[in-house]
């Protein structure tokens, strides 16, 4: 049993993981278009891992028999200066989404919702791992600073980047 609030949170939550995916997407096409495939392939395989968070979402919510709305999607930024720039507003992003979980929690909480709260457990920790894979990415792009040859070093270490589908996720995309 969830309450209509709380459904109405997540639902409101799934729809921006939607949205990350698809934040995501755009800019794994930026960087290919910047000549940076290694982090093509990296914002690619991040928008398969927002995918699965959404799939995770709607899933909860569809168990628990709540009708999930999607709104209209908005139109989402496709120019960058830099890969500096887009991994600065991915970590920007990821802050955001970190203080929705957070929220989430504390709603779940307020209300008594031990299922939801066991539910949000996963995304908790998930948010540390990629806050930090983020953080590291931007203090190396600091580093080499406009030094293509650093840049690329970089590049190649991102093309490293594989999806693993989580244990039981609802669907590999
Ligand atoms: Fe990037 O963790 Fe979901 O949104």
């Amino acid at each position: 049993m969830i309450s209509k609030k709380m459904s109405d949170s997540l639902n409101t939550h799934m729809n921006l993981e939607l949205f990350s995916a698809h934040l995501y997407l755009v800019m794994s096409s930026c960087a290919n278009e910047m000549g940076l495939k290694g982090a093509a392939n990296w914002f690619f395989v991040q928008y398969r891992e927002e995918m699965i968070h959404f799939m995770k979402f709607y899933t909860y919510l569809t168990d628990q028999g709540a009708v999930i709305a999607m709104p209209a999607s908005k139109a989402l930024p496709n120019k960058y200066k830099s890969l500096l720039d887009m991994m600065q507003k991915t970590l920007a992003h990821e802050n955001l989404i970190t203080a929705c979980i957070n929220e989430l929690t504390e709603q779940a909480v307020q209300e008594k919702d031990h299922a939801t709260q066991i539910f949000l457990q996963w995304f908790i920790t998930e948010q540390i791992e990629e806050e930090n894979n983020d953080r590291d990415l931007i203090a190396k792009l600091k580093l080499v600073g406009d030094t293509g040859h650093g840049i690329l070093m970089i590049d190649s270490e991102m093309a490293q980047r594989v999806f693993v589908a989580p244990v039981g996720s609802p669907l590999a995309v």
